[in-house]
C-alpha cells in the first residue's frame, strides 16, 4: 500500500496519545524570539513501489540532496499543484522535505537557559520531524499545531546548520480523521501491477504538505507552558478567570496585568490561577453588532523563577476577549443579546498553493467577508489556521470551530480506535483555540452517517468529552441524516442541518424548496426543542453561464435557489431558527468526477475570488439582517463599511 508497511505501524502507536502540555501561539516577547523557516525546503516524493526507500535509506541520516534528486517547494503550501507532474499531483506516500537553518549564536551559547523548539503550524497528514538525524516528534493529523523542544540537539554544535527533515504522508485510513481508504485494483487485465486508489468520502481535494508557517522559538529554560481564560459578564463589571502552567520548576512567581487597547492596566493578579476584576469593561462583540467589533485587552503574564542563583524571567502575551455565551431553546446570545449567524461556510483553498497559507488570499477572504456583511463562518471541514483565527478574533467574525471529522460514513471508523483518536484531536483543538473570544461553538463532525447504531455512543462520548474539556462553550455536530433516524442530534446544543433541495433531490425544482425546508425546520424542532442553524444550502454555478428561467449550473440558478431558502429563513428567525451558512463562501477544488467541473462551483464567489451574482443577492440580505438587528449608530447602518 501508500506507504503502508510503514505507516500503519505507527499509526497503531500514535492513536489515542492523548494531548500533553500547551500549545501557546509563538509570539515575540521580551523573553521570547521566533524565526520563520518559511521559503524554500528541498522536498522528494518517495515513487519507490513500498513509498519505503526514504526509511529503508535513512533519507534523514544525510543531506536530502546526497540520498538522490530534490526538487525545490515552497513551506507552506500544498505540494500538489506546483510542479507540473500528475503524479506528484495525485501523489499518495511518504514525501521528503527538508531545510537547513543557522540559529543565533545567543540562542546556543553558555548555559542551558534557552531553550528552542521547532513547531509547525501544520503539516498533513502523518510527520515525523528529525534534527540533525535524530527524531524529534511524530505527529497524526493534518490541521493542528506540533512541536519539539530541540535545545539538546541543537546547543552541541553552535555555528553549524542545523538540518530539519520531515516525512509525511498524506495516506489516510478507516481510522484517521478524516478517514479515508487505500483501494488496490487487482484485476490485471484492467490496471497495472500495484495500482491503487485512495477513497475519500469528503469533498474536498486531499491536499498535502507543510501547510502552515514553520517556525523556531526560545523560551527560557523554565516557561510558561500554558494558559486558560473564560469570561463572565454583566454590564458594568466582568470576570477573568485564568489558569497558568509553568514547566520546568515549581519555585516560579507568576504576576498578571490586564491592559486595556490604550496600554492602560485595567487588573493585576499573581499565581497560577484566579480570577481579575473588569469594572466598565469593554466586551467583545460581533462584526455588525457594535461599532468597535473584537475588542480584545492584552494579558501579560510575567513568571520569575530562580535557577542556580540566576533570576529567569518568561513573558507571554495573550489577547483577551471578554463576551459570554448562552443557548437557550430558541436563540444564540452573545454577551446576552440574540446573535444570527449570517455567514459562511469556507475551505482553505485556492490556486496554486492548495491548502497552504497565504496571507494575500487571507487579506481578500477577510475584506470579501465583510463586503458582504458576513457576521461568521464555519471552518468546514477542519481547523483553520491560526493566523486566520487571530483575525476572527481581531476583526469579531464569529466561529464554529470543526474539527476533521468529516466522511465518518464506514462502520469501522464508529470503533473504540477512531473514537479514541476523535478525543484527542479534541484536545488538541480546544487546547489551540480555547482562548478565542471569535469561537463560540465547537463542532465535532460533518455529517457522519449518524444513522448508524454505534453513532450514538460514538458521539455522546465526543460530544462528552469536549464539554468536559471547555464547559463554557456550546457543542454541535453537523448533520445531513433525517431528524427521525439521527442517533447523534440528543447529545448536541444546537442542531446544525444541511440540506440541498432543488440540487441532490429534486434537482431542478425550486419550486418544492418552501416545503420541503419549512417541514425539515418543524421535524427538527419538534423532535428536540433546540434552535436549528441551517449549516449548508446551495447550488453549484458556473460563472458566466446565464439562464432564464433558471437551469441548474446557471448564476441565476445559483440566485434563485437564495431567494426561495431565503422566505423560508425569514419566517422561521423568528422562531427558533438561529443562523444560516452558504455553502459555499468561494468554489474549490475537490477529486475529480462527473459531477465536478474542475472543483465545487458552489461558491458565491469564484475560486479567484470574483464575486458570481449570488454573491451580490447575499450581500443585500445580510447587511439588511444587521441593520434590523443590531442597534449601530447611523453611519454604520447605512452600510458604510467600517474595515479595521
Ligand atoms: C455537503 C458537504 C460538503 C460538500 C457539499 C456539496 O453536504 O458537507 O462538504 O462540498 O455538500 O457541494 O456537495
Amino acid at each position: 500500500m501508500a506507504g503502508g508497511c510503514r505507516l500503519l505501524p505507527l499509526l497503531l502507536l500514535g492513536l489515542g496519545t492523548a494531548a500533553a502540555g500547551g500549545m501557546l501561539y509563538p509570539r515575540d516577547t521580551p523573553s521570547r524570539e521566533r524565526k520563520e523557516l518559511g521559503g524554500l525546503w528541498s522536498f522528494r516524493a518517495d515513487f519507490s513501489p513500498g513509498r519505503d526507500a526514504g526509511f529503508a535509506q535513512r533519507w534523514y541520516r544525510r543531506p536530502l540532496r546526497q540520498t538522490g534528486p530534490v526538487i525545490d517547494m515552497p513551506v507552506p503550501s500544498s505540494f500538489n499543484d506546483i510542479t507540473q507532474d500528475p503524479s506528484l499531483e495525485n501523489y499518495i506516500g511518504w514525501v521528503w522535505y527538508e531545510k537547513e537553518v543557522l540559529l543565533p549564536l545567543r540562542w546556543l551559547q553558555g548555559d542551558l537557559n534557552t531553550r528552542v523548539v521547532l513547531r509547525f503550524g501544520s503539516a498533513h497528514y502523518y510527520s515525523i520531524v528529525w534534527v540533525n538525524g535524530v527524531q524529534v516528534v511524530e505527529h497524526e493529523g493534518g490541521h493542528l499545531p506540533f512541536e519539539a523542544d530541540i535545545s539538546s540537539i541543537v546547543k552541541g554544535s553552535p555555528g553549524v546548520p542545523c538540518r530539519i527533515t520531515v516525512a509525511l504522508n498524506n495516506t489516510l485510513t478507516p481510522y484517521t480523521l478524516p478517514p479515508g481508504s487505500i483501494q488496490y485494483m487487482n484485476d490485471k487485465t484492467r490496471y497495472p501491477k500495484n495500482y491503487f486508489v485512495q477513497n475519500i468520502r469528503f469533498d474536498f481535494f486531499n491536499y498535502a504538505g507543510i501547510h502552515r508557517p514553520v517556525v523556531l522559538y526560545t523560551t527560557p529554560s523554565v516557561y510558561i507552558d500554558d494558559i486558560t481564560v473564560t469570561t463572565t459578564s454583566s454590564q458594568s463589571v466582568a470576570m477573568v478567570q485564568y489558569q497558568v502552567s509553568v514547566v520546568g520548576s515549581t519555585l516560579y512567581s507568576l504576576s498578571l496585568s490586564l491592559r486595556d487597547q490604550e496600554g492602560k492596566v485595567v487588573a493585576t493578579g499573581d499565581g497560577p490561577a484566579g480570577e481579575l476584576k473588569v469594572l466598565n469593561p469593554n466586551l467583545w462583540w460581533p462584526y455588525l453588532m457594535h461599532e468597535n467589533p473584537g475588542y480584545r485587552y492584552s494579558l501579560e503574564v510575567k513568571m520569575q523563577v530562580r535557577v542556580n542563583g540566576v533570576l529567569l524571567e518568561d513573558v507571554y502575551t495573550l489577547p483577551v476577549g471578554i463576551r459570554t455565551v448562552h443557548v437557550t431553546s430558541t436563540q444564540f446570545l452573545i454577551n446576552g443579546r440574540p446573535f444570527y449567524f449570517h455567514g459562511v461556510n469556507k475551505h482553505e483553498d485556492a490556486d496554486i498553493r492548495g491548502k497552504g497559507l497565504d496571507w494575500p488570499l487571507v487579506m481578500k477572504d477577510f475584506n470579501l467577508l465583510r463586503w458582504l456583511g458576513a457576521n461568521s463562518f464555519r471552518t468546514s471541514h477542519y481547523p483553520y489556521a491560526e493566523e486566520i483565527m487571530d483575525l476572527c478574533d481581531a476583526y469579531g467574525i464569529v466561529v464554529i470551530d470543526e474539527c476533521p471529522g468529516v466522511g465518518i460514513k464506514m462502520p469501522e471508523s464508529f470503533g473504540n480506535k477512531s473514537l479514541q483518536h476523535h478525543l484527542v484531536v479534541m484536545e488538541e483543538l480546544i487546547r489551540r483555540d480555547k482562548n478565542r473570544p471569535s469561537v463560540v461553538m465547537w463542532s465535532v463532525a460533518n455529517e457522519p452517517a449518524s444513522e448508524l447504531p454505534p453513532a450514538a455512543n460514538y458521539f455522546k462520548t465526543v460530544i462528552a468529552h469536549t464539554k468536559a474539556l471547555d464547559p463554557s462553550r456550546p457543542v454541535t455536530f453537523v448533520t445531513d441524516v433525517n431528524y427521525a433516524l439521527d442517533r447523534g442530534a440528543p447529545y448536541v446544543d444546537v442542531i446544525c442541518v444541511n440540506s440541498y433541495f432543488s440540487w441532490y433531490h429534486d434537482p431542478g425544482h425550486l419550486e418544492v424548496i418552501p416545503l420541503q425546508l419549512t417541514t425539515q425546520f418543524e421535524n427538527w424542532y419538534k423532535a428536540y426543542q433546540k434552535p436549528i442553524i441551517q449549516s449548508e444550502y446551495g447550488a453549484d454555478s458556473v460563472p458566466g453561464l446565464h439562464s432564464d428561467p433558471p437551469l441548474m449550473f446557471s448564476e441565476e440558478y445559483q440566485k434563485a435557489m437564495l431567494r426561495e431558502y431565503h422566505s423560508v429563513f425569514d419566517k422561521k428567525r423568528k422562531e427558533y431558527v438561529i443562523g444560516e451558512l452558504i455553502w459555499n463562501f468561494a468554489d474549490f477544488m475537490t477529486n475529480q468526477g462527473t459531477t465536478r467541473v474542475l472543483g465545487n462551483k458552489k461558491g458565491i464567489f469564484t475560486r479567484q475570488r470574483q464575486p458570481k451574482s449570488a454573491a451580490f443577492v447575499l450581500r443585500e440580505r445580510y447587511w439588511k439582517i444587521a441593520n434590523e438587528s443590531s442597534c449601530l449608530p447611523p453611519i454604520i447602518k447605512s452600510h458604510s463599511l467600517f474595515l479595521k
